[in-house]
Formats: structure tokens, C-alpha cells, sequence
């Protein structure tokens, strides 16, 4: 069967859902247990041999690392049975492995598969993020506005009080004179301790999640895989690579960054179709956690596809638990 529309076969969304399940299985089954490793790697094993039963040829342009750190799910590594079409996959298989290991809100198994070559192929650095969900007109944040301007701007097109507006942040030492910039604004900050996928995808449901934007500096895997969704769901994100020193600028070079001051919007970031699937781990203001009961483990899953826009989210019941070993 193929996709009505788009580059990639739309059956492809439900097979990336199962492969996040599986990754957020096996990390639920180690959450709360203070193990960050051993949690991450048990995502990490699970998501690997899900991703080996795929029809695609896939190549991993963000993942666990660049090759000689990550044994598994580096960026370059060839994923998929090898049968079907050639796509980039971007993934964390354990987003926020602290959140998970101390049972705090939002870690989720990350996914995201695109046309090959659309994907912007990011050093593991840091990225300065900013971002928004849809409904805005565009232009309405810039990374180089001043963050009180960013939050005038979202209040006046949201068309309420700069004091009604919420401003999810990393809470990290290197935030300080952003979160002091905030304060002057009397915006309300969500500190959040991990997770900036999560944090971004959370502009994009104001209703149900309390966050309008998101600011601050976060991992650039992470910054590629939010771009991943909101190119589904719409969004606006504004993102620069930190490559503060030689050795980044040319690792960055080497995979294809020539301007290491360049501002990427989403579609700079997936500039082609792309499907995104995330589980979650633990219960977050999106997705429900992994629950385990006697005969059955639930999973909640966000499943999002560029050409068509769907937002789908998936509860499943799997009754099968030996499928998961
Ligand atoms: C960032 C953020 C991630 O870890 O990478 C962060 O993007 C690491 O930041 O969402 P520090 O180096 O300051 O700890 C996450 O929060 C979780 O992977
Ligand atoms: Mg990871
Ligand atoms: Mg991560």
C-alpha cells in the first residue's frame, strides 16, 4: 500500500510507532530505579532490534553519538532490514534517561524517519533553541530578539497579558541571565530539570500542556528531533549550532555545516516528508507513561506525519509480553 501523499509510504507511521513502544518498554522497565545507563541502554538494545525489522535502508543522521563513542545507533550506522526505501532516521531512544531514572515527568522514545538527505545532520553540540506551536504568524520569534521581545511578541498574538503567558526553560546554571530576562517580564517560567523534545513539542498544545514557548539552550540531536515534529504538527523554531570552539566548527564542517553561525527554521532542519513517533516512558503532560499490569503492558504513543498533518496518538494494549524480551 502507499501513502496518498508525500514521499514515504504511510504504513511507515505505524511501524515507527511500534519501534518507539518497544524502546519505551524497555526503559519503563527500569524507571525509578536511579540507573540512567542501564535504563538508556535497554531503549537503546530495544529500539536497534525493532528498527532491524523494517523494510527501509536506513541511516542514522542523529543518534546516540558519532561513531567512535556510541557502540550502537551512532550516526552513519546503516539500520533497517535493507529491503525497502533509502531514509535518514533520527532518534533518542531514551530522551531524558534522569527523568526516567528518577520517575520525573516527560522522558519519552524518540523517533523520526525522512525522505534520504532531508534531515539536518547535526554534531552532537549544543543548540540555541527557540520555539513556538502553530497558529502564529510567521516572523513572530527570532533567536536574536531579546527575550522580552519574544514574549511581547507570542502574548500579542495570542492576544492576552505577557503575565498569561508560560515559557518552558531548562533549568540549568547557563540559563541564569536568561531566566532574570524572563522575570523582568513577568512571564511564568516551567523550569524543566531534562527533556527539551518534550519541551518543545509542548508549544504546540498551549490547552493541555500550560507552555506557549520554549527557550534556552539543549542538545542539538534534540534540537533536530523537535524540528522533526514540528514540521508535522506546525510550529515555528528558530535554532543556531553552538560551535564555540575549532574542533567543533570542524566536526560540524564535516558533516556538511558550512556556516557555523547559520539560523535554522524548521524546514531547514527537515526539509522533506517526515514521519515522528514518540512513547512515553513517564507520565508527562502529553503522554501517559508505560503502565504494567498483570496480563497487559499499555503504551501511549504520539504518531505524526508531515503530508498529511495527523496527529494520532496510539493506546495500545499488548497483551503479548514476551514480545518485548
Ligand atoms: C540537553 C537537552 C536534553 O539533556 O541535551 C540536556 O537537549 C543536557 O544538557 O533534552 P546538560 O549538558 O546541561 O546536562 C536533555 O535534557 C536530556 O537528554
Ligand atoms: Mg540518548
Ligand atoms: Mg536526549
Amino acid at each position: 500500500m502507499s501513502g496518498e501523499k508525500g514521499g514515504l509510504d504511510r504504513v511507515l507511521a505505524l511501524e515507527l510507532a511500534r519501534v518507539a513502544e518497544r524502546a519505551g518498554v524497555a526503559a519503563a522497565r527500569l524507571r525509578g530505579r536511579g540507573d540512567e545507563k542501564a535504563a538508556d541502554q535497554a531503549a537503546v538494545d530495544a529500539m536497534r532490534r525493532e528498527l532491524g525489522m523494517l523494510s527501509i535502508r536506513g541511516t542514522v543522521v542523529i543518534g546516540e553519538g558519532e561513531r567512535d563513542e556510541a557502540p550502537m545507533l551512532y550516526i552513519g550506522e546503516e539500520v533497517g532490514a535493507g529491503d525497502g526505501p533509502a531514509v535518514d532516521i533520527a532518534l533518542d531512544p531514551l530522551e531524558g534517561t534522569t527523568l526516567c531514572a528518577k520517575n520525573q515527568p516527560n522522558a519519552l522514545a524518540v523517533i523520526a524517519l525522512a525522505e534520504r538527505g532531508t534531515l539536518l545532520h547535526a554534531p552532537d553540540v549544543y543548540m540555541q533553541k527557540i520555539a513556538i506551536g502553530p497558529g502564529y504568524p510567521a516572523g513572530t520569534i527570532a533567536l536574536d530578539a531579546t527575550p522580552r521581545d519574544n514574549v511581547h511578541a507570542v502574548a500579542k498574538a495570542k492576544g492576552i497579558d505577557v503575565g498569561e503567558v508560560t515559557a518552558c526553560v531548562l533549568d540549568r546554571p547557563r540559563h541564569a541571565a536568561l531566566v532574570d530576562e524572563l522575570r523582568e517580564t513577568g512571564v511564568a517560567i516551567r523550569l524543566i530539570g531534562d527533556g527539551d523534545v518534550a519541551g518543545v513539542i509542548h508549544t504546540t498544545d498551549p490547552e493541555e500542556t500550560g507552555i506557549d514557548l520554549y527557550f534556552g539552550i539543549g542538545g542539538a540531536p534534540e534540537g533536530v528531533l523537535a524540528a522533526a515534529a514540528l514540521r508535522c504538527i506546525g510550529g515555528q523554531m528558530c535554532a543556531r549550532l553552538i560551535l564555540d570552539t575549532d574542533e567543533k566548527i570542524t566536526r560540524a564542517g564535516r558533516m556538511g555545516v558550512d556556516d557555523p553561525a547559520r539560523i535554522y527554521a524548521v524546514e531547514d532542519m527537515a526539509a522533506g516528508d517526515v514521519i515522528f513517533a514518540a512513547t512515553g516512558v513517564t507520565d508527562g503532560s502529553l503522554l501517559s507513561g508505560v503502565r504494567f499490569s498483570k496480563d497487559r503492558i499499555t503504551t501511549h504513543t504520539l504518531v505524526l506525519r508531515s503530508s498529511s498533518r495527523t496527529v494520532r496518538e496510539i493506546r495500545a494494549h499488548h497483551r503479548e509480553e514476551g514480545k518485548f524480551d
